[in-house]
């Protein structure tokens, strides 16, 4: 296999990718111009909330019609109907047309278990109403397959260069594998509903990490049952689809939803913070019918190898909580948002502008990271000058929690949620301001009167001071903090050139993206797990491990991307800290990567070193020093980046430094690692991962299997096989 890793100077001609809204798609769904569908006709859906607190809880994956564009798109007072996946309370999946897919809502509280049971309804490929699936699947990247055609046919390796024949040519249509991973969540590895536990609609195929809850679900069941401990910090952590391969396009489908960690006995949290209002923002694409649409196929693909497989899903249309540009009647006071990035890969950088007069404000307060509460608010001021923070930056799969005070503004008066945000971010095209760079309208009404909730302006403090495992102003690990082990780990695009086969024009590009230049499954150019890898084995598939953090453990991951682009990197279980974030040369240390596996033609998976053997910066990963490379001062996160994180951007160019404890967020930081354990054991089953959250990176192996070793010394509340 001949792999070329190109080093930014040349994978930066990528920012050129052609929109792919221009391009026809070869499976008959015309796409409708954003420009038809009419703005701020219908108000935004709120998605349904759902009390977790009541010990057990039931959704169905289910497929139905939902109102997602606006009223009037194709007839004047016409609601469009779209087909569309969605999580629904209870087994009975509805039959008559829903207000949204997206959610619903579940508060939980922290300390109070909730017994989850996901049923897949979804039914089968082949005769789903859900064109953007049915005609987006891909057969030829590692996915979840359950009828096992890239396994073996399929294969990308057995057509390199060429496209795929016959059937692997054709969409999957057999039935549908979903799985529900709780994103942000501190839960057994088991019930984590990682890449490979997923499970078909029809019960018969399930992935080698399947699991559910003792004496339910197993073999032949189109449900799982996952006990979900809730032990963490409140926080806005969310639920999403996780099927290996297929994410991009369940997720896309609707399958997402919000997951309120809550705690009513921590009376250092304001209790009079706003009643949080979702915004799950994603970009979309619709064709003539009114139906998802999702571009595969020649011309869209870059490459032979994949003939369905798009490197970065962009859409011409913004929706929030699953409808297109909706508005909000607001009263002039405060209202609190919890913001998720649902998209598959489109950045957003969100302000407030009033509509008619352009002036920028109000102001967004961030009080939330992904992980919980900041210690106290941080202003993101538009009209701010100089380098102060002026807008809320956020890539896919991370949360936001904010107020914004609509106090003062006449009833009325209308407010635009701007977003200025190139795609690919942060170098690529710039949005068109009366499309992509509207998300919703905010419109105040009268109303509002003495407003007693927490008011940010004030500076009061949101929680008591988190556990620092970074400090955010100097840039640096906090006191008493003790690191382990330095991980230095490289983000890589992997470029196909351009190509005609068959008459058929590719333009090349990335033919998959990976962390550590290695595939998920570990192997190395041999088709074999590397030997610098821990062989672990589930369900009778073995993988290659090189990512075995120990329990308690306190970690530095220095991420050194390679590639043209930004990239949101998430680690599963963990709430992390940004460190910082410092320039590298791109040029010299790629000069020295390729040079320590021989050359500037790659032909290896996984790094060029012995993975576990430290380089000259003391960093296992199998990467050659980046120290020798770094340029420039090592810049601390931004303010309103400065708390728990689980889903981190790293820029381009940038080494990104995260400190990594696996342990829970609440213990101090001096804690010894010997002493710091989870309340469940974090050993088992097929693990965790990490990935890039570009859903599309993710789904053709930008994504990584970890295993933690549990802590020997640790005393467990839950125990395996009774509580999860
Ligand atoms: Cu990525």
């Amino acid at each position: 296999m001949k792999r070329i890793l190109l080093a930014l100077t040349v994978a930066a001609l990528l920012a050129g990718w052609p929109a792919v809204s221009s391009l026809a798609d070869g499976d008959d769904q015309v796409a409708i111009s954003p420009t038809t569908i009419p703005q701020f006709v219908d108000p935004l859906p709120i998605p349904t909330i759902l009390d977790g607190t009541q010990g057990a809880l039931t959704l169905s994956m289910c497929e139905f019609k939902a109102n997602v564009l606006s009223t009037g798109t194709f007839a004047p007072g016409v609601k469009p109907e779209t087909w569309v996946w969605g999580y629904i309370p209870g087994t009975v999946c509805p039959t008559t047309t829903q207000p949204t897919y997206t959610g619903p809502v579940i508060i939980a509280q922290r300390g109070v278990p909730l017994e989850a049971t996901f049923i897949n309804q979804l039914g089968y490929a082949s005769t789903t109403h859900v064109l953007a699936y049915k005609n987006s699947t891909d057969q030829t990247i590692h996915w979840a397959d359950p009828l096992n055609k890239e396994a073996n046919a399929c294969s990308e390796e057995l057509h390199e260069g060429q496209p795929p024949v016959g059937e692997c040519a054709e969409h999957y249509a057999g039935p549908i594998p979903a799985v529900v991973h709780l994103h942000g969540g501190d839960v057994p590895p088991e019930l984590d509903g990682g890449p490979d536990a997923w499970f078909t609609s029809d019960g018969l195929y399930q992935g080698h990490g399947y699991y559910s809850f003792p004496g339910t679900g197993g073999p032949g069941s189109n449900m799982a049952v996952y006990r979900y401990p809730n032990e963490q910090e409140p926080a806005p952590i969310w639920f999403h689809d996780h099927a290996l391969g297929a994410t991009r396009l369940n997720v896309y489908a609707g399958l997402a939803g919000g997951y309120l960690i809550t705690d009513p006995t921590d009376t250092s949290i304001p209790a009079n913070l706003p009643g949080p209002i979702p915004l799950v923002i994603q970009d979309r694409m619709f064709d003539k019918d009114g139906q998802l649409y999702f571009p595969a196929g020649v011309p869209n693909n870059p490459n032979p190898d994949h003939p369905f497989w798009v490197p970065e899903f962009t859409g011409d249309t913004i929706a929030v909580n699953g409808h297109t540009w909706p508005y909000l009647n607001v009263e002039p006071k405060r209202y609190r948002f919890l913001f998720v990035n649902g998209s598959n890969a489109r950045t957003y950088e969100f302000f407030l502008t009033n509509a008619v007069t352009k002036a920028k404000g109000p102001a967004l307060w961030q009080i939330g990271t992904d992980g919980g509460y900041l210690d106290f608010p941080v202003k993101i001021d538009p009209s701010a000058p100089g380098n102060q923070l002026q807008k809320l930056r956020m890539m896919p799969g991370e949360r936001t929690d904010v107020i914004v005070d609509f106090a003062g503004l006449a009833p009325g008066t209308t407010l635009f949620l701007r977003n200025t945000a190139k795609t690919p971010f942060p170098a690529g095209d710039t949005v068109n301001g009366n499309t992509l760079g509207r998300i919703m309208q905010f419109r105040v009404v009268a109303g509002g009167g003495v407003d007693t909730s927490y008011n940010p302006t004030l500076g009061g403090a949101l929680r008591t001071p988190m556990v620092r495992l970074a400090d955010p102003v100097a840039g640096t690990l906090a006191p008493g903090v003790v690191v382990q082990k330095t991980r230095q780990l490289t983000l890589n695009e992997v470029i196909e050139n351009a190509t005609t086969v068959n008459g058929i024009d590719y333009e090349g590009g990335p033919e998959e993206v990976l962390v550590n230049n290695t595939l998920y499954m570990g192997m190395g150019a041999d088709g074999n797990i590397r030997p610098d890898f821990t062989p672990i084995s589930v369900g009778g598939v073995t993988t290659g491990y090189s990512e075995l953090p120990q329990e308690g453990e306190t970690e530095v991951w220095e991420i050194i991307n390679t590639t043209a682009d930004a990239h949101p990197i998430h680690l599963h279980l963990v709430q992390f800290q940004l460190i910082n974030r410092q320039n590298f040369d791109v040029r010299r240390f790629f000069t020295a990567y390729a040079e320590a596996y021989g050359g500037d033609i790659i032909d290896a998976f996984g790094p060029p070193n012995d993975y576990n053997i430290p380089n000259a910066d003391g960093a296992v990963g199998g990467n050659p020093a980046v120290g020798p490379f770094l340029k420039g001062p090592a810049r601390p996160p931004d303010a309103n980046e400065a708390g728990w994180k689980d889903t981190v951007t790293m820029m381009p160019g940038q080494v990104t430094r995260i400190a990594v404890r696996w342990a829970p967020m609440s213990l101090p930081a001096i804690t010894t690692a010997a002493d710091a354990y989870y309340a469940f054991s974090p050993d088992g089953g097929h693990g965790y991962v990490w990935h890039c959250h570009i859903i599309d990176h993710e789904d053709n192996e930008m994504m990584r299997p970890t295993s933690v070793v549990p802590n020997g010394t640790a005393v467990r509340t839950y125990i395996k096989g009774i509580d999860y």
